[in-house]
């Protein structure tokens, strides 16, 4: 089938990808609110049926440990033109593309479905962003060129890559992994930026491209000078805001109006399917 575009949800641990998952799957089955994309067919359907209850009762849908996590969550969707896109969140837990960061390994499974993907959505949660700190902030003990002595008695702390690493330098890792994979060809890809109903608080509102030039100024640049990235950017919020504001998410009618997806344009919609249509349709031009 030649309409049949495949979408690979990637990000790291906490990024977002299961409260992504159970908001999609809310909306599909209960299009009260027109969604640009439609269900088709799914596997799984118990886990997600349970996961998206959990999603409109506001409540923590648990942490997906590797090992645990449902590796084989496919989705079908269908758009009015009758393009059907395969949703595959290939690992919920994010452990495994940390694995790949810290170990340099890959499945072969992995690499056919980047391999065979038509559009990359890249999850990076905001409220995950560690802000930057200059070097002259840091403790004067602790900057090693300055303390050489002192350092050499003390026993210093062991790096823990995926811990210590900052996350735009594991996500710019797991791009370049993508891109060896894909052989040069052209990539569509999307940063999703979720918990994007954080930024409400923000003083100067910034799109969501501005966001990461401000906040992951390395990804940025990477991402910009970048001629085989077909990149797009979106805020999206899945859950609409804190799991503490619960009562105030509850009292929203529909629980699809709690989404938030913003393009770079400062568009903002309710419907969740808009990154997926758009990143895997290879619409991503701005
Ligand atoms: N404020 C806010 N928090 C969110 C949103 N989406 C996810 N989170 C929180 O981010 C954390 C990680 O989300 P999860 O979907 O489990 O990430 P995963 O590990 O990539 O599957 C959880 O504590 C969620 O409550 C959102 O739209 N807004
Ligand atoms: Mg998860």
């Amino acid at each position: 089938m030649n309409n049949l575009k495949r979408c690979y949800i990637m990000g790291l641990p906490n990024a977002g990808k299961t409260t992504y998952l159970a908001a999609i799957w809310y909306s599909l089955n209960n299009a009260s609110i027109k969604n640009k994309i439609k269900l088709s067919t799914m596997t799984n359907a118990k886990y997600l049926a349970n996961l998206s209850k959990k999603w409109v009762d506001v409540e923590q849908l648990g942490r997906t440990k590797l090992g645990f996590e449902k590796s084989e969550i496919s989705i079908d969707i269908v758009d009015e033109n009758k393009n059907i896109f395969n949703l595959k969140f290939p690992d919920l837990s994010g452990e495994t593309f940390q694995n790949q960061y810290e170990k340099r390994e890959i499945s072969a499974e992995l690499v056919e479905y980047i391999k065979s993907a038509d559009g990359i959505p890249m999850f990076i949660n905001i409220g995950d962003i560690k802000g930057i700190t200059f070097i002259t902030d840091v403790p004067a003990d602790l900057r090693p060129l300055q303390n050489r002595e002192n350092l050499l008695e003390k026993s210093l702390p062991v790096r823990n890559p995926k811990q210590d690493d900052p996350i735009q330098i594991q996500i710019i890792e797991l791009l370049q992994f993508v891109e060896v994979i894909k052989d040069s060809k052209r990539i569509n890809l999307g940063i999703v930026l979720s918990a994007w109903d954080l930024t409400n608080n923000f003083e100067g509102k910034l799109t969501p491209e501005e966001y990461i030039k401000k906040e992951m100024n390395m990804l940025w640049q990477f991402l910009k000078s970048n001629n085989i990235l077909n990149t797009s950017f979106w805020g999206v919020s899945a859950q609409g805001g804190k799991l503490e504001n619960r009562d105030e998410l509850l009292n929203i009618d529909e629980p699809m109006k709690r989404i938030i997806v913003e393009d770079n344009n400062g568009e903002v919609c309710h419907d969740i399917t808009l990154p997926i249509y758009k990143v895997v349709g290879g619409a991503n031009a701005q």
